[in-house]
């Protein structure tokens, strides 16, 4: 087994299918018998868990959008330093439900945040520390917000117009295209079961090197 961790993340649009899937993801970790932890953005620790709920709330004053950022990379700093990097240490791989990519294209393409300044915040926050496998669910925003509708009410975030997360997608599409090897770019319009199978295939592919390590 590796010295040190894999660190691996999800992302997509609201209802892309990240949840569904992360359990996929643990059941191809399971089998090989990779010791992981599963965690979330924002969120994570107790303290983290408290700035999602911050977030992710509903208020009667509107939220700036340099204050979700910089709530965004509390969050984060708390949970990189708490939990992530000693993880990682020990030898254990680390899965993430959302992560830095998350904040270039919600509060960067989303938002229209100065991307500099992004970098300038995941600079102060990760230092080196970069994920190593990046799973990105694509889908119609449309279609996601649809499935996340379907599935209860909307949070502050969900409740954002359609363009939003268009450009969300956008964000995402634009990283994976940059960063063609990190990132492992899914068809999320498939059934349930064609997801599934093509991701374990990806995986399969993606993944090989690591685990004969
Ligand atoms: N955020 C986060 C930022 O703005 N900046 C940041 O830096 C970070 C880290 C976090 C929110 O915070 C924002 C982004 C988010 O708004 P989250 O908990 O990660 O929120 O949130 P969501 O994206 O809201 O996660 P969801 O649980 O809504 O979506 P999932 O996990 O992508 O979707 P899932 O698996 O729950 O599926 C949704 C529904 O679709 C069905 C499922 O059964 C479910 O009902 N489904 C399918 N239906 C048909 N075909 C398929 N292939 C399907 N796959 C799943």
């Amino acid at each position: 087994m590796r010295r040190k961790g894999l660190f691996i993340t999800v992302e997509g649009v609201e209802g892309a299918g990240k949840s569904t899937n992360i359990k996929v993801i643990e059941e191809f970790l399971s089998e090989r018998k990779v010791d992981y932890i599963l965690t979330r953005e924002p969120g994570g620790t107790l303290l983290a868990e408290e700035i999602r709920e911050l977030l992710l709330r509903r208020h009667e004053e509107e939220m700036d959008a340099t204050t979700e950022l910089l709530l965004v990379f509390a969050a984060r700093a708390q949970h990189l330093n708490t939990k992530i990097k000693r993880s990682l240490a020990e030898g254990m791989w680390v899965l993430c439900d959302r992560f830095t990519d998350a904040t270039y294209a919600y509060q960067g393409a989303g938002r229209g945040l100065d991307v500099n300044l992004i970098h300038q915040l995941e600079r102060l926050v990760q230092e080196n520390l970069r994920p190593d496998l990046t799973v990105i669910f694509d889908l119609d925003a449309r279609i996601g917000l649809e499935r996340a509708r379907q599935r209860g009410q909307l949070d502050r975030i969900e409740s954002q117009k359609l363009e939003f997360f268009q450009r969300v997608r956008e964000g995402y599409q634009r990283i994976a295209s940059r960063e063609s090897v990190r990132c492992l770019v899914i068809d999320a319009s498939q059934t349930r079961e064609a997801v599934r199978q093509t991701l374990r295939t990806a995986l399969e592919n993606k993944m090989q090197a690591y685990l004969n390590e």
